[in-house]
């Protein structure tokens, strides 16, 4: 998770058999491999999914709360999310997006009753997480590759670049498309997020209506002819 008020550009890609291999040749180094468990919060009506918003408790790190930045969703193979960590900022967000009055708690424990925020999704990572200056980088930045196993057998990769401002996210998309190309990533290759795909595989219904509400001209599975 990025430090407070980062913008995260990242960009997620299907891992081959290759992959560690061709990080190591472009002079990635393995920073660190963990094992985390997410816990994502939502309404029983989805409102925060529904509007792009992404609440989680990660063990180890705490509450982590992704807020659709200037060029979020899924228009291009990249996303761009804003991430919030601090539990006062994370409250008064989330009141802004459920459209509720601010509880008088700003801790996340008092707020999540009152929300009416319950668990939707949980699930286990395992993460090998690589970092790697790309060469004639004019932002001289690291880039991130992460290497992810969820223990319901889904295996993603996400290309991820931390940017300060909205002004540095095109020079950090430009470096994060060079590296997939020299990872062979195929130019419109979009792999789902991990939540994506637990939710098409144990919440069906619920993965229908957010599909719906996050790409309203698409036809879902039932309604096309
Ligand atoms: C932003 C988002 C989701 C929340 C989880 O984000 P993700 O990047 O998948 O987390 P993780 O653990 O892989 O990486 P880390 O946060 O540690 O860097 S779930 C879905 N989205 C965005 C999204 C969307 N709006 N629409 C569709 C169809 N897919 C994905």
């Amino acid at each position: 998770m990025a430090p407070e008020g980062m913008i995260e550009v990242e960009r997620k890609f299907v891992p081959g058999p290759r992959t560690e291999q061709r990080l190591r040749e472009l002079g990635a180094s393995l920073e660190h491999q963990l094992t985390f468990r997410d816990s994502y919060y939502d309404t029983p009506e989805l409102g925060l999914m529904r509007a792009d918003h992404w609440l989680r408790l990660r063990e180890g790190s705490g509450w982590e709360f992704k807020c659709p930045g200037a060029a979020a969703g899924t228009s291009g193979p990249h996303t761009e999310y804003l991430e919030v960590t601090t539990e006062p900022a994370i409250v008064a967000r989330l009141c802004e997006v459920l459209g509720a009055v601010a509880p008088a708690e700003e801790g996340m424990a008092g707020v999540l009753g009152p929300l009416r925020l319950r668990e939707v999704a949980s699930f286990v990572t395992q993460r090998s997480s690589w970092k790697l200056a790309l060469p004639g980088s004019p932002r001289g930045a690291l880039l991130r590759v992460d290497l992810d196993t969820a223990d319901f057998g889904y295996a993603v990769g996400e290309i991820e670049a931390l940017v300060p401002k909205e002004a540095e996210v095109p020079a950090a998309l430009e470096e994060i498309l060079n590296l997939s190309n020299m990872l062979g990533v195929p130019a419109q290759e979009k792999a789902p997020a991990k939540l994506i795909v637990y939710l098409q595989r144990f919440r069906p219904q619920d993965y229908l209506q957010l599909l719906k509400a996050l790409n309203p001209q698409t036809e879902t599975p039932q309604e096309a002819k």
